[in-house]
């Protein structure tokens, strides 16, 4: 069996790109992996995620606790079986979205007590609990327990959520236990401040994951904080470990973390602005509900090879949007997350040719054209 392991193939200053073996299959890095919440990335079927070029998805602890439940999965086969999606799943462990997504919550040294957003029902999460539920889900990379708190808040409170998320990170590493083909990744906090950062990065490789995430970015700070943090932590991680910034982001925020020594990625925004009729594209976003595309018989980029851009016009996406159908949540979201995908496809050959700097600068010359 493959076991799980990484495989740098090249450096352009800080940007890398390499593989993650697994045994679901390979993950090329950087990668993006597109955002599958409750067990589907939403208007796609799991063939055409993969058609659009992702190597991994993440799934959620949270939502899938709640709704269906992780034993009930863990009945039916498994996370992978259930969803139908044979590759790779990453899953975050849930006390990031308990904090944005519960009611009432009551977080202590052994956990955090919350109620569903969907029923009212309470629960509980600890780094034990968490484990738990992402070896039933079948999680092919389980995330820590850790707590990250909203920016801004003042040092101490920054300082404060580190240290219980580094403790969390010792009785992860300790429930997790010894998997082969199943990797764990350990999660750095510390907000905007370095020495927390090169506290928790310490921390975390002294307990030794097969990972590590930065957190606790791109939750309000802004994006030259969050470059600001980037530029000295991925330097105090393993050079030889993956390194995966969770929750980002804009097209501009991933080419800015790639070329930062960043690894992997996730976000909802291909998928998510699918449904809301933004389209993103080589020259910046679309917004296909703007009446400007209603008598246009051009494709939405006569440069992508998507099925939205082969077979529709621009006026066809407008009036399927205009008109609510549900078509055109999924041929925007099939658009975005090709868009999404190819991107990191073209760092991947930048990075490995020893051109990354000049496809950046490419890339902020096409955006700075605008759309036509
Ligand atoms: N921790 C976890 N999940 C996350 C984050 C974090 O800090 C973020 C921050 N951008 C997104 N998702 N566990
Ligand atoms: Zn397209």
């Amino acid at each position: 069996m493959t076991t799980f392991g990484f495989t740098l193939h090249a450096t352009d200053g800080a940007a890398r790109t390499g593989a993650i073996a697994t045994p679901r299959g390979t993950i090329r890095t950087p990668a993006f992996m597109p955002v599958g919440t409750a067990g589907t990335v939403k208007a796609m079927l799991p063939e055409s995620v993969a058609a659009t070029g992702a190597d991994i998805l993440l799934g959620n602890t949270y939502h899938l606790m709640l709704r269906p439940g992780a034993e009930r999965v863990a009945r039916l086969g498994g996370l992978h079986a259930f969803m139908h999606w044979d590759k790779p799943i990453l899953t975050d462990s849930g006390g990031f979205q308990v904090m944005s997504l519960s009611g009432l919550r009551k977080m202590s040294e052994d956990g955090v007590a919350f109620r569903s957003h969907i029923d009212g029902s309470t629960h509980m999460l600890s780094p034990e609990r968490s484990m738990e539920i992402q070896r039933l889900l079948g999680s092919d990379i389980v995330m820590c327990f850790d707590e990250c708190p909203a920016l801004p808040a003042s040092e101490a409170e920054v300082a404060r959520a580190m240290r219980l998320s580094m403790r969390w990170a010792e009785r992860s590493k300790a429930a997790f236990g010894d998997r082969p083909g199943h990797a764990l990744f350990g999660i750095m906090q510390g907000g905007v401040t370095r020495e927390l950062r090169e506290e928790s990065a310490r921390a975390l490789t002294a307990i030794g994951f097969d990972g590590y995430a930065v957190g606790g970015l791109a939750v309000g700070e802004g994006q030259e904080a969050m470059f600001g943090v980037l530029d000295y932590a991925t330097g105090f991680l393993p050079e030889d470990r993956p390194r995966y910034l969770m929750g980002v982001g804009k097209p501009d925020d991933i080419v800015g973390a790639v070329a930062r020594g960043i690894d992997m990625m996730d976000c909802v925004l291909p998928s998510r602005s699918g449904r809301t009729g933004q389209a993103f594209t080589r020259r910046g976003v679309v917004n296909i509900k703007n009446a400007r595309h209603a008598d246009d018989p051009r494709p939405l980029d006569e440069h992508c090879s998507c099925p939205a851009c082969r077979n529709y016009s621009r006026a066809y996406l407008h009036h399927v949007f205009r008109a609510q159908e549900i078509l055109s949540s999924m041929l925007l979201t099939w658009h975005n997350l090709h868009y999404f995908q190819e991107l990191m496809a073209g760092m991947r050959a930048a990075i490995a040719e020893g051109r990354f700097a000049a496809w950046q600068a490419a890339f902020h010359a096409k955006r700075a054209e605008g759309d036509i």
